[in-house]
């Protein structure tokens, strides 16, 4: 029988690509974000290529009673998950603490620690009382460093960091396996989404050295899921060969 990952954040970058690599590899799909029109187009396709079942679901993981609902009333057939990637995430804004954004701040404590606080509040009761389940938090190396001006964003990326530790813990004995998934600088609509759209901006990171792509990244978790039931990845930490800590670069 196929089993049934859910990714958060499947509209774009490292969550899309992780759609696409669990598609191929024979997996039934529960992809979410709030583009629907993205979520959609992406299920038709990748339900035509690979022969797989995809229930896309459109819901803002801030919204506690959003991810309820969505969750708690899946269609028949869909309510065993098996693997759950807290993908699901974002920076909002690059600058000093006391030249902050509240609202900027607001959202990613409200994305990046709360959201996938209220996703796996929902699904890994029915993993606890099934005795298994895997799940995968995307974190960084946000999450392990700090960087200049990374202040609230470095903070919601070791509240991550510090949740998978704790679940892992606290799931022990039900056998459900807890992952944490750390990457560097990664090409995807992160930078757009942290400089609000403008595009210049967003270009700065990835100038002069070869990035992680979502792909990459998508492998690593690919890899991390599939390990035997008796093996758990704990936490791994993916870089471009070109990064070598959050603010070491070799840029040509
Ligand atoms: P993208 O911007 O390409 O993708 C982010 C995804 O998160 C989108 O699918 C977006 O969907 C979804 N998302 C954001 N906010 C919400 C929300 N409120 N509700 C539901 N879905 C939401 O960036 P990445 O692929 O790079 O980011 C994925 C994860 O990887 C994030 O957690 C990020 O912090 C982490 N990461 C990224 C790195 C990088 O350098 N790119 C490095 C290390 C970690 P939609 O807008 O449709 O809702
Ligand atoms: C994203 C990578 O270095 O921009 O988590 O924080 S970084």
């Amino acid at each position: 029988m196929k089993k049934t990952v859910l990714i958060t954040g499947a509209t774009s970058g490292i969550g899309e690509s992780c759609a696409r690599k669990f598609a191929a590899g024979g997996f039934n799909l529960i992809i979410t974000g709030r583009r629907k029109e993205r979520l959609e187009t992406l299920a038709e396709e990748l339900g035509s290529d690979s022969g797989v079942d995809i229930l896309p679901l459109v819901f803002d993981v801030r919204s506690l009673s959003e991810v309820k609902s969505s969750l708690e009333n899946m269609p028949s057939g869909w309510d065993k998950i098996d693997i759950l990637i807290n993908n699901a995430g974002l920076a909002v804004g690059l600058s000093h603490l006391q030249d902050g954004d509240t609202e900027d701040w607001e959202r990613m404590i409200d994305t990046n620690i709360k959201g996938l606080l209220w996703v796996t509040r929902t699904v890994s009761p029915g993993m606890a009382a099934r005795g298994s389940g895997h799940i995968i938090n995307v974190a960084s190396i946000a999450g392990k460093e700090i960087y200049e001006y990374g202040n609230v964003y470095c903070a919601t990326k070791h509240a991550v960091d510090a949740l998978s530790r704790s679940m892992r813990i606290d799931l022990l004995k039900t056998g459900v396996k807890v992952t944490n998934v750390a990457p560097g600088l990664v090409d995807t609509e992160f930078s757009l989404v942290r400089f609000k759209g403008d595009s210049k901006k967003a270009d700065i990171p990835y100038k002069g050295l070869d990035p992680l792509t979502g792909d990459d990244v998508a492998d690593v978790i690919y890899f991390c899921a599939t390990t035997p039931a008796h093996v758990n990845i704990n936490d791994i930490v993916v870089m471009p060969a070109a990064q070598g800590s959050a603010n070491h670069y070799h840029r040509i």
